[in-house]
């Protein structure tokens, strides 16, 4: 089953700019079942060990006081090839590289603020899914 999902997060400055509901459509008319989703905040903390893999970028601290600015969405999403497919739907990190009709193209600010996450493997998706919901929480 877990080869299936892929775990995203609407970033903070997009839910502020109220578009979380057109992503979701785009999200949901690209085949992706949602199988858990909330709104909710992370604290500085919890935003530095999401994005532990960065540690060393010097991009981390920015990163992290970014994405615990302000509530954001979460989801885990199903689809046949979720983690590959996903990152194609939303497209490249830099939204100047990323191809058109991507989410990225069509709603990131620039590389930092780029709309949305998605994961980049079948086992981070799982573990990014689970950091955010409890087994009972996915359907
Ligand atoms: P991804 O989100 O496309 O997988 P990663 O390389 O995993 O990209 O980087 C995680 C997040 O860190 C990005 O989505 C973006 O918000 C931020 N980021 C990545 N590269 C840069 C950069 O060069 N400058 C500023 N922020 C960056
Ligand atoms: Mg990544």
């Amino acid at each position: 089953m877990s080869e299936k999902r892929t775990f995203t997060m609407i970033k903070p400055s997009t839910v502020a700019e109220g578009v979380a509901g057109a992503i979701l459509v785009l999200i949901q008319e690209a085949g992706f079942r949602i199988v858990a989703m909330k709104i909710t905040q992370m604290t500085p903390q919890q935003a530095g060990k999401f994005y532990e893999v960065h540690k060393e970028r010097p991009f981390y601290n920015d990163l992290v006081t970014f994405m615990s600015s302000g509530p954001l969405v979460a989801a885990i999403l199903e689809k046949d090839n979720a983690v590959e497919d996903f990152r194609t739907l939303i497209g490249a990190t830099d939204p100047a590289k990323a191809a058109p009709g991507t989410i990225r193209k069509l709603y990131a600010k620039n590389v930092q603020e780029n709309a949305v996450h998605g994961s980049d493997s079948d086992e981070n998706a799982a573990i990014e899914g689970f950091f955010f919901f409890s087994g009972l929480e996915q359907f």
